[in-house]
């Protein structure tokens, strides 16, 4: 876009050199929140044929560039406000840099020299200080002439190497800057190669092969760092030359159907229990695999670890690392299938038995319980219509939270193909439903079925409307059990308000939908939920299905109860200490 008048050189604002780098470097769906600095910012987006979508929370707005990042390998972007719209989106930078997916957050701040000297300017915040520790990178950019390298030094840091979140802060000023049109074309920049490919050493190839060689009872762990690196074929040749069983981490479900022959998911405590070798492809040895070690682990029988990872400082990190295989996931894994050759040695049967007995067992022993019909639904019988629907549209892109509803959901709900299970990741942040599931839609174009717990809904529920407004095929099913795990709790002290992890009973989330336009279903039965989340998808129109859960059925924390700090003490003060503590208000 020009300014040109005649006899004039033609100009460009910041607005369109910074509008013109993204699209340069493909970003094509800005998720953001509009106000001073970016409102006019987000109006030229659209104009200039980008997909600007307006969020009513910058967290979720965020959380959704986060999931697009994870989706595409490419960086999502989230455009926010100055100070308190950067802090809401910034939780979300910092879950993005926790789970390893490139995202970019852009926030306007203030005016550079009034924040500088804490003159008490508009939304003044030192925003670049507070991202840097939060992120993999940040940056301010204050010359017009610097966007387009600014933009893509972004880029490139959000996604090469270890993915993660990065911040570019964007002074207002900047916006309004002109410069030469033909000097700013030039200016910017279209990054070459941004995620290098990372081979292996072959030593280290070979070091890992002999390891695995040595192996009575291998298991392969696939984490999100296998299901980011889009390398599915090399994963699947891998898995299937090796015949070594595999465990798939939550958000890795799918890269190979759950159903599987050499799945081990629903053999998890074996596995981890007894393999003498583990190869981590993509995945960290963090308090979701209890650390490579205690009792989980078989000690003190002592496992040894293959593993696979783009970040070198990632070995070691918990445990010994027998064989440290440091690149990207494609390149390494097909250095071992190479290494492999063809008369690679499958592992001894009497584990494959082992594995696949206690897999069978397990899953027999749930399959009646996702037969339950009863009303109202625990979480079995809810979770099996679910589990049907997936298994008939595997193709639907299945986001979920909550404690229960999440943790039920990961080991009922069978994924069919790589990128379809979306969920809390790392943190087990609970508010990245809404968020998560708008981008799905979005950078899919697929259906997207969000099972959401009630208590986990509400922190991101006001972007029903978003979903109205744009009219994105989402079917969110609440799990409605009055409340935080459970919906029974009482208020020990006796008084009224009810106990701090109890909503209001029979709460009706159906009707949040009906109010911008979409369907409402209340169900109260498993049949029910299978039929109108089955008629949700093929409609796609936008719907939310209040699902009635018994409100006793749910565990403390989930699965994860263990977490909880516990008291060897019983109760509160004593007299004694109260008495001391009555003189002291007294004084
Ligand atoms: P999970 O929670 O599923 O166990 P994590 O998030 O803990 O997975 O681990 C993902 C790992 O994958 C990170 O250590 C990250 O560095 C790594 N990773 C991400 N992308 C790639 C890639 N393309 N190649 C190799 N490793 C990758
Ligand atoms: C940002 C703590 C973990 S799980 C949960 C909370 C509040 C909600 C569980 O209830 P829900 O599911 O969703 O109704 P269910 O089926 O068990 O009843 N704040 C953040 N993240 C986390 N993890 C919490 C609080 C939490
Ligand atoms: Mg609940």
């Amino acid at each position: 876009m020009s300014n040109a008048t005649s006899g004039e050189a033609a100009q460009i604002d910041g607005f369109h050199l910074l509008i013109e780098a993204l699209k340069l470097n493909g970003v094509e769906n800005i998720y953001g929140v509009p106000g001073i600095p970016i409102t006019d910012l987000g109006r030229m987006m659209q104009e200039e044929g980008m997909r600007v979508l307006s969020f009513r929370h910058e967290q979720n707005a965020g959380n959704a560039a986060a999931i697009a990042g994870f989706l595409t390998k490419k960086p999502g972007v989230c455009l926010t406000v100055s100070a308190p719209g950067f802090l809401n989106g910034l939780t979300a930078l910092a879950h993005a840099t926790t789970n390893c997916w490139p995202m970019i957050l852009i926030s306007g701040s203030s005016e550079r020299e009034i924040v500088d000297l804490m003159q008490g300017d508009y939304e003044e915040m030192d925003q670049l200080a507070i991202a840097k520790p939060l992120c993999k990178a940040a940056y301010r950019v204050l010359h017009a002439e610097d966007i387009g390298i600014a933009v893509a030094r972004a880029i490139r840091a959000a996604v090469s190497g270890r993915p993660g979140g990065v911040y570019l802060d964007i002074p207002g000023a900047l916006l309004g800057q002109v410069i030469d049109e033909i000097e700013g074309a030039k200016s910017l920049v279209k990054i070459i190669d941004p995620a290098p490919a990372q081979l292996p050493a072959p030593e280290a190839a070979s070091r890992a092969l002999e390891v695995i060689k040595s192996a009575k009872k291998p298991l392969i762990v696939l984490g999100k760092g296998a299901a980011y690196a889009q390398a599915d074929e090399v994963i699947k040749e891998f898995v299937e030359k090796s015949g070594i069983p595999y465990l798939p981490m939550s958000m890795a479900k799918g890269l190979l159907p759950d159903n599987h022959p050499q799945s081990a998911g629903a053999a998890r405590s074996l596995v981890l229990k007894e393999s003498d070798v583990v190869i981590m492809v993509g995945a960290r040895l963090n308090w979701l695999l209890s650390h490579g070690k205690g009792r989980s682990w078989g000690e003190p029988h002592s496992t040894r670890f293959v593993q696979i990872d783009i970040e070198p400082r990632e070995m070691d990190s918990n445990v010994e690392i027998a064989a440290p295989l440091v690149g990207d996931i494609e390149s390494c894994l097909s250095a071992l299938i190479d290494g492999m050759g063809e008369n690679f040695s499958q592992p001894p049967s009497e584990w494959i038995d082992a594995v696949r007995e206690k897999r069978d067992a397990n899953v027999a022993r749930m399959a009646p319980t996702l037969q339950n019909n009863a009303s109202p639904m625990n979480y079995a019988g809810a979770l099996g219509a679910i589990k049907r629907v997936i298994d008939k549209k595997p193709e639907t892109m299945f986001v979920n939270e909550g404690a229960n509803t999440l943790d039920f959901a990961r080991s009922m709900v069978d994924m069919h193909r790589p990128r379809k299970r979306l969920d809390v990741g790392t943190w087990g942040v609970m508010g990245v439903g809404m968020g998560t599931a708008i981008a799905a839609a979005v950078e899919t174009g697929l259906p997207v079925l969000a099972v959401e717990g009630d208590s986990a809904f509400g922190f991101s529920g006001m972007e029903v409307e978003t979903i109205c407004r744009y009219k994105l095929p989402i079917c969110i099913v609440v799990f409605n059990n009055n409340g935080i795990y459970r919906g029974t709790d009482q208020n020990r002290s006796g008084g009224t308000d009810p106990a701090p992890t109890v909503f209001v009973e029979d709460s009706r989330y159906d009707m949040m939908m009906q109010a911008f336009g979409g369907e409402g279903i209340y169900a109260t039965n498993p049949d029910e939920l299978q039929r109108a989340v089955t008629e949700a998808l093929e409609s796609g129109k936008p719907t939310l299905i209040n699902a009635v859960i018994d409100p006793k059925a749910g565990k403390e924390s989930g699965n994860i109860g263990s977490l909880n700090p516990t008291s060897a003490v019983d109760g509160g003060m004593s007299a004694e200490a109260l008495e001391i503590l009555k003189k002291k208000a007294a004084q």
